[in-house]
């Protein structure tokens, strides 16, 4: 990897990728934006930036020819309770326009990370220890579209050999950026509530458990799948990786240990449980372990220690 292009820069990941990148490669990594969401502050100084709508594939290969791009992350997307009430937008973006980046990336050799999700799968999925390669079949959108997005990747890589690659990622856990619609969201927003003294109403019912990660592991899963060897991968699109489950009991307690007098009530939103009761409880991460190497290094306590001091500094609490 040495000139990246990341589309979708100042979203969740986005916006802690890209400078992840930047101190990693020796070339430019170009933040990728669209209108109304342009960076700002050092994600805006310490690189170029340029407007790059997902469904303009004219603007995608301008950018890749201007910056002779070799690696694309693609993080647009709607997460997975928008996508529920924006379904159509939901499958425009992600899927015509992973196919733009597909067909950008075929023409100038350019390796492809689009990253899945935990709710690539579904009902009828085992939820315990989710094998990497099983039974699918998500009802939700966002689940259709994650599902077709591997599969496409899978396409383009197997018809055309186009370097495609993506993890599953769990519900991600950051102090940075916040999430904006997604199942999961609640396990970031609770450490918002906790640090500035609020009541926490959950959206999602006791005993749910789901896979999440720290965004420290998320990112470097992120480059370091890019940076596989790729004759020792049997999977490409895409791997499951783990690092901690939990429901919004265990996180409440554990932030309790903190805050003893925080406060968590219950309000359950039936879309975003229906999601979550279909999605695994976790996943076994074997083959990203085997394949390349996979290993998470934050779980729970850590997570939480480093959430809560995060939030107070950026809160000056
Ligand atoms: C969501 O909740 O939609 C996302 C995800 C798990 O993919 N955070």
């Amino acid at each position: 990897m040495k000139n990246v292009l990341v589309i979708g820069s100042t979203g969740q990941i986005g916006s802690e990728l890209t400078m992840k990148l930047r101190a990693h490669c020796s070339g430019n990594v170009v933040a990728g934006y669209i209108e109304g969401a342009a960076p700002t502050g050092v994600l805006l100084e310490s690189g170029p930036a340029e407007l790059c709508n997902v469904l303009d594939g004219q603007a995608i290969e301008n950018i890749v020819r201007k910056y002779d791009i070799d690696t694309i992350y693609n993080l647009a997307a709607l997460l997975s309770a928008v996508a529920e009430r924006k379904p159509l937008l939901a499958w425009e973006i992600q899927i015509n326009g992973l196919l733009n980046i597909l067909e950008v990336a075929r023409e100038h050799h350019a390796a492809v990370f689009t990253p899945s999700s935990i709710g690539s799968f579904g009902p009828d999925t085992p939820h315990v220890n989710t094998p990497q390669d099983t039974v699918q079949r998500p009802r939700s959108m966002y689940g259709c579209s994650k599902v077709a997005t591997e599969l496409l990747s899978d396409y383009y890589f197997h018809k055309y050999g186009v370097d495609t690659r993506s993890v599953r990622f769990p519900g991600l856990i950051s102090n940075v950026t916040l999430p904006g619609g997604g199942t999961t969201d609640y396990a970031v927003e609770i450490f918002y509530a906790a640090v500035k003294g609020e009541t926490f109403i959950c959206p999602i019912a006791a005993g749910t458990f789901m896979d999440m990660m720290y965004m420290p592991d998320a990112l470097r899963a992120a480059v370091e799948i890019m940076e596989a060897d790729p004759s020792k991968l049997i999977h490409r699109n895409s791997f499951n990786i783990a690092a901690m489950s939990f429901d919004p009991e265990i996180i409440y307690h554990k932030i309790q240990e903190y805050y003893p007098d925080f406060r968590m009530t219950y309000d359950v939103d039936p879309v975003r449980q229906g999601i979550a009761d279909s999605w695994p409880d976790n996943m076994d991460d074997t083959c990203a372990r085997n394949e390349w190497g996979w290993h998470p290094e934050i779980g729970l306590d850590e997570m939480c220690e480093d959430m809560i001091s995060s939030l107070k500094a950026k809160f000056h609490i």
